[in-house]
C-alpha cells in the first residue's frame, strides 16, 4: 500500500477491494466513491450553511413527524442524485423517506441496496454543532429485476459495507467493507478525502459516557443503576466517565471510536406502547453497529446485538447502546437484572420476525 500521505480514500478503497476480493468487479468501490462524492457536495453546504439562505427549517416533516432541515431535504437529494443513474443500485431507502426509493425505470439496475441516514443530527447545524450522514450497503436478494422492500429489511449480519461522514471543525468519512475500519480526512485544497486514521480500533480504555441526561425521569431502573455506575458512583469496578453528549449521534459515536466510551439512547416506559427510544434500526443502528463491532466494540439494543435483528419495518427504532464492548455487555446485564418489564414489552415490538443467529 503507498504511504498514507499519499493514500486517497479512492485509491484505499480500491486497494482494499483488490487484497479483500480479488474477484471483485469494482461496483461496490465505484459505490463508495459516489458517496464520498456526494460527501464533499453536502460538506460544502454545511460549512457554508450560514452564507446562503439553506439555514433553518423547511416547512415539511419527515415521516417521525420532526421538523426538517432545508440541509436535510439538500442532503437527501445529494445522495439520491448521485447513485439514481449509475446502474450500481436497486434500490434505495432514506431516514427521510416514508418508503423504499425505487431506481427510476429509465436506469439500469445493479446488485446492492443502499439505507441512508442524510444529515443526522441536523437542527445542530443552525448553531454550527457537527453533523454527519450514515449509510449502510447491502446485496440484492430478491428474484424481480428490481429492487424490493425485501432487499432493504435486511439483518445487519447480511450488511457489505457501511460508513459514516462527520462534517465538523473538519469533514471525515471513515468505512469499513469488513476489513476493518478506516478514516480519511478531507482536504478541502484539494478536494481529496486522504488517510488519516488506519484501522481504527475503540480504546479498551474508555473515557466518556453519552446520554441525554434530561431523559432521567424516563429512564427505567437498569438504566438508571448502569449510568450511575458509569459515572463511578458504585465505587470499586465502576466507571469515573465523563459525559460528552453533543445531540449528535455521528459526532460522540465518532469521538468515542476515537477515545473510548459508549454512547446510549435506551428505550423506557414513558408511552408503554412504544419501549423502543427514539433511533433508527436500519438507517443508525445497524450501520454504526456494524462499524462499532469491526472496530472491537459492540452495539445492543440492550438485550442483543443489533446486527442480530431483522428487521420487519422501514421505520424501525430501536434503544441504542454502542461503543466498546465491556459497555455495552454492561448495560445488557443491568437491563436483565432490573428491567424485566420493560425488556418482555419491547420483545414483543422487535421479535415481530425470526431472529438471525438464534437456534
Ligand atoms: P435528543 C438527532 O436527532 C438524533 O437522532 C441523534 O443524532 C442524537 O444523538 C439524538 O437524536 C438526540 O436526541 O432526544 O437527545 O435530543
Amino acid at each position: 500500500m503507498p504511504s498514507a500521505a499519499l493514500m486517497t480514500i479512492e485509491r484505499h478503497i480500491l486497494e482494499a477491494q483488490k487484497e479483500a476480493a480479488p474477484q471483485a468487479t469494482g461496483v461496490l468501490t465505484q459505490l463508495l466513491y459516489d458517496i464520498a462524492l456526494s460527501a464533499k457536495i453536502i460538506a460544502r453546504e454545511t460549512t457554508r450553511a450560514g452564507l446562503v439562505n439553506i439555514l433553518g427549517s423547511a416547512d415539511t416533516k419527515n415521516v417521525y413527524g420532526e421538523q426538517q432541515q432545508k440541509l436535510d431535504i439538500f442532503a437527501n437529494d445529494v445522495i439520491f442524485k448521485m447513485n439514481d443513474h449509475t446502474g450500481r443500485l436497486c434500490v434505495m431507502a432514506s431516514e427521510e423517506n416514508e418508503d423504499i426509493i425505487p431506481i427510476p425505470e429509465r436506469f439500469e439496475c445493479g446488485k446492492y441496496v443502499l439505507v441512508y441516514d442524510p444529515l443526522d443530527g441536523s437542527s445542530n447545524v443552525d448553531v454550527n454543532v457537527s453533523v454527519g450522514t450514515i449509510f449502510g450497503i447491502f446485496r440484492k436478494i430478491s428474484n424481480g429485476p428490481r429492487g424490493a422492500l425485501e432487499d432493504v429489511l435486511q439483518a445487519g449480519r447480511s450488511i457489505a459495507a457501511a460508513g459514516y461522514i462527520v462534517y465538523g471543525p473538519s469533514t471525515m468519512m471513515v468505512y469499513t467493507v469488513g476489513d476493518g475500519v478506516h478514516g480519511f480526512t478531507l482536504d478541502p485544497s484539494v478536494g481529496e478525502f486522504i488517510l488519516s486514521h488506519e484501522n481504527i480500533k475503540i480504546p479498551a480504555k474508555s473515557k466518556y459516557y453519552s446520554v441525554n441526561q434530561g431523559n432521567e425521569k424516563y429512564w427505567t431502573p437498569g438504566v438508571r443503576h448502569y449510568v450511575k455506575w458509569l459515572q463511578g458512583i458504585y465505587g470499586e469496578g465502576s466507571k469515573p466517565l465523563s459525559q460528552r453528549y453533543i445531540g449528535s449521534l455521528v459526532a460522540d459515536f465518532h469521538r468515542n471510536m476515537l477515545n473510548g466510551g459508549v454512547y446510549v439512547y435506551p428505550g423506557d416506559l414513558n408511552d408503554p406502547n412504544d419501549p423502543c427510544g427514539k433511533l433508527r434500526l436500519l438507517f443508525e443502528a445497524i450501520p454504526l453497529g456494524y462499524i462499532a463491532e469491526q472496530a472491537g466494540g459492540a452495539a445492543s439494543d440492550g438485550d442483543m446485538p443489533v446486527l442480530d435483528i431483522v428487521p420487519h419495518k422501514l421505520q424501525q427504532r430501536v434503544p441504542l447502546f454502542i461503543g466498546n464492548s465491556e459497555l455495552v455487555n454492561k448495560a445488557n446485564q443491568f437491563i436483565r437484572d432490573y428491567d424485566r418489564e420493560w425488556l418482555e414489552i419491547y420483545r414483543t415490538h422487535r421479535d415481530q420476525q425470526k431472529l438471525v443467529n438464534r437456534e
